[in-house]
């Protein structure tokens, strides 16, 4: 934990500095601190949330992602899930001191401003980690363990998680989770909730992977077209990253 933190701090910095312009001078560093700053861990006492580095160029998951989505949905979408959290925050109450990832917690349906903007901060900051240039890798040993008992197969999974990505209506997520005992479960999200907020979710769960259904997240290049962005975003998963966060939960 403490190297998480201090991984945090140092990226918070980073980008303070101007990085934000230049996401791809970020790549090297980004990978650790990307699950860090979504982390329990508090942050410094009057810091702010920062939008933390993309880790990548706008143009690298061509063909899948374009980069004019890729950009919007970066620097004006998530950045303004941090702005307006930080502006929702100013007055912080019960949530003062709290970690980004224990904020999506403790949040209930009375603080909207607060549920809305810092799942949209959390949401997206490991949407970007859950992508990767290059094409997709597989998953293996531990986690398709886990992914062939709760689903029989690795195509069945696929298939599910489509489907619940698909049958969102309107805007929201679909995402893989992990229950407390680390058995894994598909479910779906309106608007920036997500499975950490558990007083208003059916089932609460630590997300390992979730992809982005709104209309922003695909309208440019996908049109109406959601389940064609789906198949595409199938094929830049992470599982590497989505790998490496289900190894941190505890449990299991
Ligand atoms: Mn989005």
């Amino acid at each position: 934990m403490k190297k998480s933190r201090r991984d945090f701090i140092r990226l918070s910095g980073m980008a303070g500095a101007g990085l934000l312009l230049y996401p791809a001078m970020a790549c090297r560093a980004a990978r650790e601190p990307i699950v860090a700053s979504a982390s329990g861990t508090p942050l410094p006492s009057g810091t702010a949330f920062e939008l933390p580095p993309l880790g990548y160029d706008y143009s690298a998951l061509e063909p899948f992602i374009d980069a004019m989505t890729m950009e919007i949905h970066y620097s004006r979408h998530h950045a303004g899930y941090v702005k307006n959290l930080n502006a929702a925050l100013a007055d912080p109450g019960r949530f003062a001191g709290m970690g980004l990832e224990d904020i999506c917690r403790a949040v209930t349906d009375k603080d909207t401003a607060v549920r809305n903007n810092a799942g949209g901060h959390w949401n997206h900051t490991r949407f970007w980690a859950w992508m990767r240039p290059g094409g997709s890798t597989a998953p293996s040993g531990v986690l398709l363990e886990a992914i062939n008992r709760s689903f029989g197969s690795m195509e069945t999974f696929r298939s599910q998680f489509a489907e619940a990505a698909k049958a969102r209506f309107g805007s929201g997520w679909a995402w893989l989770c992990a229950d407390g005992k680390k058995e894994l479960f598909i479910s779906s999200t309106p608007n920036q909730d997500n499975p950490l907020m558990s007083s208003l979710v059916d089932k609460p769960g630590s997300p390992i992977l979730g992809i982005d259904v709104w209309e922003h997240a695909y309208y440019l290049k996908y049109q109406n077209k959601r389940a064609e962005y789906i198949q595409s975003f199938m094929n830049v998963v992470n599982w590497d990253e989505v790998a490496a966060q289900y190894a941190a939960l505890p449990g299991g």
